[in-house]
């Protein structure tokens, strides 16, 4: 196993992984920026060294920083986190490269996962259900372009191979918009990911974003540790999430969990990930994968008693998973709400200083963040301060559970959304289960203002 691992990455994720090495015996080494220099986790770190301003591009993005403070302090590997360089595989492989461990997959899996049409061959080779779409990327001939949207049916979506979170993508409801969306979506794609190529999918129109954690080693052993339902969320930013989905069948999700792990096994995936699907008229489509660990694996972690974190650094070491599919069991429901630094319904960021910090506690409730009273949320950086996780034996009590939590929970000096988690805890439909991707935008509508 390793002595010493370098974290980069800030935030909640770095006192995350942080507290992974320490129950491991692993010394961290934390890099940081100017604006982070008082945060908890660099206090916390066995060493702490700062590699820039606030600005990421020039400090939690500069790769060259990074990496020579690795080789300064003696790290024998390095865990990205998520955001940031996790995803980016140039960065994978210069650390390979300098003689690093990354703790996350093979710089080609993150290519291929990377570019979406790549990503959704790979799926489709390996019997994942996908999106009904065009085979590849679009062709230049407008024909052809509107041939394949007539087999698809209308209304379509227009996807960028090199976007993916919600990011260049356009949606065509007749033939007669169909070209002019393709032209525009190509060029956005071009200019803002340096890859025009754009893709076709037929656009489901009200579906739940649904996805499977897995993990796997680079001894061919693959595992899938259930789903999480992540469809409340607003201009794709997730702000609740739950492991299991209400309401779908156990064997529609072991059909598709396995599907998950055989791909892993065949692509050869090392690490944990997370496979997205769109839910709808109970059946799932791939849409995309993460390869790195999210901001949402506390819910996983809660339901199985697996550290996803500790597993992400064991196989990277070289070992194998401790367990097989027939030894993960699910027990209760787990629910995260993100703590964001904004206002609660206007959602522009709301950094500064926290006067005052009580976080819940008590049966079923984790807390995972940095913050403390005092602490100043820099405004350079993603808003989220951290996340209350609760878990209980039944979806209700994990809901019970964390009305409980939110209602213990001050925080002073800032704003955050608290009041809309203790608004949506409450909501008769959330509380049904079951909604889709679109119920807190058209929520917000009706109870906001
Ligand atoms: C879709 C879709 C409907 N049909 N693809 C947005 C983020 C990116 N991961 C894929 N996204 C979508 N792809 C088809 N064929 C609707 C979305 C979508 C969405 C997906 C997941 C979570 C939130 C979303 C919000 C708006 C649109």
């Amino acid at each position: 196993m390793f002595k010493k691992i370098l974290i980069a990455n800030r935030g909640e994720i770095a006192l995350r992984v942080q507290r992974a090495c320490r129950e491991m015996d692993i010394r961290s080494v934390v890099v940081y920026s100017e604006a982070d220099r008082d945060a908890k986790y660099v206090k916390l770190a066995d060493e702490a060294v700062c590699i820039g301003p606030a600005a990421s591009a020039q400090s939690y993005l500069n790769m060259p920083a990074i990496i020579s403070t690795a080789e300064v302090t003696d790290a024998e590997a390095i865990h990205p986190g998520y955001g940031f360089l996790s995803e980016n595989a140039d960065f994978a492989e210069r650390v390979e490269r300098s003689g690093f461990t990354f703790i996350g997959p093979t710089p080609e899996a993150i290519r291929i996962m990377g570019d979406k049409v790549s990503a959704k061959q790979a799926m489709i080779r390996a019997g994942v259900p996908c999106v009904p779409g065009s085979e590849g990327t679009l062709p230049d001939d407008p024909k052809e372009i509107v041939r394949i949207a007539r087999s698809i049916g209308y209304p379509v979506i227009i996807k960028a191979a090199g976007g993916g979170g919600g990011r260049g993508m356009r949606v065509v409801h007749t033939e007669a918009a169909l070209l002019h969306a393709v032209q525009t979506t190509k060029a956005e794609a071009g200019a803002a990911f340096s890859n025009p190529e754009v893709y076709m999918e037929k656009f489901l129109q009200n579906p739940r974003h649904i996805e499977i954690q897995i993990l796997a080693d680079e001894h061919r052993n693959a595992v899938w540790l259930g789903e999480r339902d992540c469809s409340m969320q607003r201009r794709h930013q997730k702000i609740i999430e739950e492991a299991p989905a209400p309401g779908i069948a156990r064997r529609l999700i072991e059909r598709i969990g396995d599907r998950c792990t055989a791909a892993c096994r065949k692509i050869g995936y090392r690490g944990a990930g997370t496979f997205e699907f769109l839910f709808e008229n109970g059946e799932f489509y791939f849409i995309e994968m993460n390869t790195r660990v999210q901001v949402e694996h506390p819910v996983t972690e809660l339901v199985t008693g697996i550290d996803i974190v500790q597993m992400q650094i064991r196989v990277a070491a070289g070992e194998k998973l401790p367990f097989t599919q027939r030894q993960i069991t699910l027990r209760g429901h787990a629910i995260e709400c993100r703590v964001n630094a904004e206002d609660p319904y206007k959602f522009t960021p709301s950094p500064g200083r926290i006067t005052m910090w009580h976080p819940p506690g008590g049966p079923g409730v984790r807390v995972d963040s940095h913050a403390y009273t005092n602490y100043f949320v820099p405004p350079h950086y993603d808003s989220m301060i951290g996340k209350i996780i609760t878990h209980g034996d039944t979806r209700d009590q994990a809901l019970a559970r964390m009305r409980t939590a939110l209602s213990e929970t001050v925080v002073e000096g800032i704003s955050t959304n608290i009041p809309l988690h203790r608004e949506l805890m409450a909501d008769a439909k959330f509380i049904e289960g079951g909604t889709s991707i679109h119920y807190l935008e058209s929520w917000m509508k009706t109870h906001v203002r």
